[in-house]
């Protein structure tokens, strides 16, 4: 059997994988250690992109979506668009387990949560709301603006808030060789209400089978749906590919998507784990995404490969 390893997004990943490590050390199964992890972040009052303290959309309300996926039976289960449920990805584990269904939005996933005896709470904080006034200066800004691209930018300069978007995806891999991961999120900074980003999406934002690997994405949800790229990674992996090689493929599928839709790409970044405890990460130029990996007691944090128009 492998070592148990996690891995997850961005910096405040770090946080994430403490916490789960220990638990896959002591023998947890993947699912527990992964959604722990993923809490510590959604607790967090300082990451203004996951749970408490995230940026709301452009109403003022922060909206939640989040989904978590075993790699044994392919169980899954995810939530949108969800107001006042701090804790998404408990919520989602609770559709996988406790219904028949895979996803739940809005109003219905938030009655879902109140009968499953989740608080309603507020999200907002004094902090998340001043980042929210100043995001809608500087879109306002932005938006009478002329748009130029320089030379190299994949993304149109104004398209997003170039700081809005950090979702935190943990994949696990415990002791008996099974994989699960979790996604959890408040989306883009600013979304138009009712918007679902590629967080809750089976196979877009996650998808993880033991019998070819685990996969996960942050970014411009738009254009992870558009290429599905959770499942995409993880079906390379299946044809062969390691796990560096099929996030590799991926941003290449979004670059080359993008191009052929005459549109410049916004940022994507994905991670994979397989069953044999290698991983992989990469990104679209000028992301600069980091990504946190525990195994063997030991918790770094390492940079994605970041890959663009040649
Ligand atoms: C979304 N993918 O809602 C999410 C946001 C995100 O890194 O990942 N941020 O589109």
């Amino acid at each position: 059997m492998p070592d148990p390893l996690v891995i997850a997004t961005w910096k405040f990943g770090e946080k994430a994988v403490a916490t789960a490590l220990p638990m896959l050390q002591a023998g947890k199964p993947a699912l527990d250690a992964a959604l722990a992890g993923a809490q510590t972040v959604e607790d967090d009052p300082e990451v203004d992109s996951v749970g408490f303290g995230g940026i709301p959309n452009a109403q003022g309300v922060v909206q939640l979506d989040a989904c978590v996926m075993e790699g044994k039976r392919l169980d899954c289960g995810g939530v949108a668009g969800v107001e006042h449920v701090k804790h998404v990805a408990a919520l989602a584990r609770r559709v996988m387990e406790k219904t028949d269904h895979v996803l739940l939005v809005g109003l219905g996933a938030q009655q879902f949560a109140v009968q499953q005896g989740f608080p309603l709470e507020p999200l907002v904080t004094p902090e998340s709301l001043r980042k929210w006034d100043e995001a809608r200066k500087k879109q306002k800004a932005r938006s009478s603006a002329p748009m130029k691209r320089r030379k190299g930018d994949l993304v149109p300069p104004g398209t997003f808030p170039s700081d809005s978007h950090d979702t935190v995806t943990v994949l696990a891999l415990d002791r008996s060789g099974s994989l699960a991961g979790v996604c959890t999120t408040s989306g883009l900074a600013l979304k138009l209400p009712g918007r679902v980003g590629d967080s809750p999406l089976i196979g877009s934002g996650l998808y993880v089978d033991d019998t070819a690997g685990a996969a996960g994405a942050t970014g411009v949800g738009e254009e992870i749906i558009r290429i599905h790229a959770s499942a995409f990674i993880v079906e390379a992996m299946r044809a062969g590919k390691s796990p560096q090689e099929a996030c590799e493929a991926a941003v290449q599928l979004a670059i080359a998507v993008a191009l052929r839709r005459g549109k410049h790409l916004a940022r994507v970044a994905f991670l994979a784990l397989d069953p044999k405890g290698r991983f992989g990460a990469a990104c679209t130029k000028g992301t600069a995404f980091p990504f946190a990996v525990g195994r063997k007691g030991k918790v770094e944090l390492l940079e994605a490969k970041e890959l663009g128009l040649e």
